[in-house]
């Protein structure tokens, strides 16, 4: 059975626990926090999520992970067929990793301490989110996932991605990313309805005390 190793406050740990679920894949969730000896015993980078497959191959990076349940798995398929309409996909998911996850992602350490960021660090994130959020513009189509009819990985990674945008938009850069691209804020809700992310939204609230525990005990040392 696979292990999946992380915390359910992680909008990256959720990515993998929701395309396990999706697909309908045994797993055994472990609680392990980043740079633990747990975690650094199957992710040599020490950061979460990380697991441990059925064949005992150890994996990081959470669209490697769910590439590889993908492909081990055949059951509720999370991409098309066809070549073309796949790497489109992995376009989607893509733009959503680099562009808007990890640029909203340097403004985290400000918003776990509740301290303003630079003037020049926000501008610098802004244009990269900006840049991103256009590129979702044209490539989404929210029929009403975003490739078409069909829930794929690019919707899963949006999902999880858009969190920090979420979290440090409307605060730190007086900016919401739900209204930057018509039809996003109707397909986050409907993302959100699913039995799936109320599950994992629930699992994610009931672990905030732990994560926060864990975060002040890390800056502590
Ligand atoms: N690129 C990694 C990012 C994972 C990541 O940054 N996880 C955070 C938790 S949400 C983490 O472990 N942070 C601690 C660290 O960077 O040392 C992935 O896709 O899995």
């Amino acid at each position: 059975m696979i292990t999946l190793f992380g915390f359910p406050y992680s909008n990256y740990h959720n990515i993998v626990k929701h395309a396990l679920m999706y697909k309908g894949v045994e797993f055994e969730e472990r609680i392990a926090y980043p740079g633990t000896p747990e975690l650094l015993a199957v992710n040599p980078l020490g950061k979460a999520p990380a697991m441990t497959t059925d064949a005992g191959t150890n994996l990081g990076e959470s669209s490697v992970m769910v590439e590889y349940i993908e492909d081990a798995y055949s059951n509720n398929p999370l991409l098309p067929d066809d070549i073309e309409a796949r790497a489109k996909v992995r376009q989607i998911t893509k733009v959503s990793e680099l562009y808007l996850e990890l640029s909203a992602r340097r403004l985290l350490p400000f918003a776990m301490t509740q301290s303003q960021p630079p003037k020049e660090l926000c501008t610098e994130v802004q244009a990269v989110l900006d840049r991103g959020m256009g590129g979702l513009k044209k490539l989404a189509k929210f029929g009403p996932y975003l490739t078409g009819d069909t829930l794929t990985i690019a919707d899963i990674y949006l999902r999880y991605a858009l969190a920090i945008p979420k979290l440090v938009g409307p605060t730190m850069l007086q900016w919401n990313p739900l209204d930057a691209v018509e039809g996003l804020a109707e397909w986050d809700a409907l993302m959100a309805s699913s039995d799936i992310s109320k599950k994992i939204d629930a699992d994610q609230r009931a672990n905030a005390e732990e994560f926060m525990a864990y975060v002040s005990g890390s800056m502590k040392k």
